[in-house]
């Protein structure tokens, strides 16, 4: 169904894309993606925390489309890596690599270390054109597992063990992680006041001016 109010999520993962389709699936928004548009230049991901650079994404597609745009800045924090690989998880094996390389490449860094606790953190972005945002955070507490286990899911999801339900991100359905993860729950704290934060939305959207020719 076409809502009225469109939101762009400006994110070229994926899999970042076909959650936060999910989570947002029975509101009152239409959902439009980067592709839905022509080229648009990509953003340098520079900043020091996902907190920047979410604000960078959001802010960016919201002035270039005209349309509010909601970004996901997420990664994972290892607590043996001092933190890494942070907000570097999506280059961390270079710029060329898989979501596998990665993944092997994190087991690699993490080959015996006993301590193995992580969490994924997300932040997110929803930008005007005129460059206000909103920010929703959370994290989810996990392990990094001692091998790949799981094919859904994407990026570290493999090798991210959650106690609670005894198996990796990747051995989950997209609802079951949906439910428990950072990106879920950051979406839940958003879904909690969706009625203010479309109020928000409408409130600093520029005006369309209508006007008429006249001789
Ligand atoms: P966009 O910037 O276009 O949204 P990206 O993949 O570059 O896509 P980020 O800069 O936020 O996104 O990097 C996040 C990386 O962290 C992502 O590429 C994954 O490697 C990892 N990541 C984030 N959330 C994850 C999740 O739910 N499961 C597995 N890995 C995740």
């Amino acid at each position: 169904m076409q809502h009225p109010l469109t939101i762009v999520i400006a994110t070229r993962n994926k899999g970042k894309t076909a959650e936060i389709r999910q989570l947002l699936g029975n509101y009152p928004v239409t959902i439009k993606n980067l592709d839905d548009f022509g080229p648009i230049p990509e953003v340098e991901e520079d900043g020091e925390t996902f907190d920047e650079n979410a604000y960078k994404k959001a802010s960016f597609a919201a002035r270039i489309l005209g349309y509010p745009a909601l970004a996901d800045d997420s990664g994972l924090v290892v607590e043996a890596l001092d933190g890494a690989p942070g907000v570097h998880s999506a280059r961390y094996a270079g710029t060329d690599a898989t979501d596998t390389d990665r993944c092997n490449k994190l087991l690699k860094a993490m080959k015996n270390q006993t301590n193995r606790k992580a969490a994924f953190e997300c932040v997110l972005s929803i930008a005007v054109p005129t460059g206000p945002a909103l920010t929703y955070e959370a994290r989810c507490e996990g392990f990094i597992s001692q091998e790949l286990a799981g094919t859904s899911g994407f990026g570290y999801d493999p090798v991210f063990f959650y106690p609670a339900l005894n198996k990796t991100f990747a051995q989950m359905s997209r609802a079951e992680k949906n439910k428990i993860s950072h990106r879920g729950k950051a979406f839940q704290e958003l879904k909690d006041e969706f009625d203010k934060v479309l109020t928000w939305i409408t409130q600093n959207m520029p005006r369309q001016e209508k006007f008429t020719c006249s001789e």
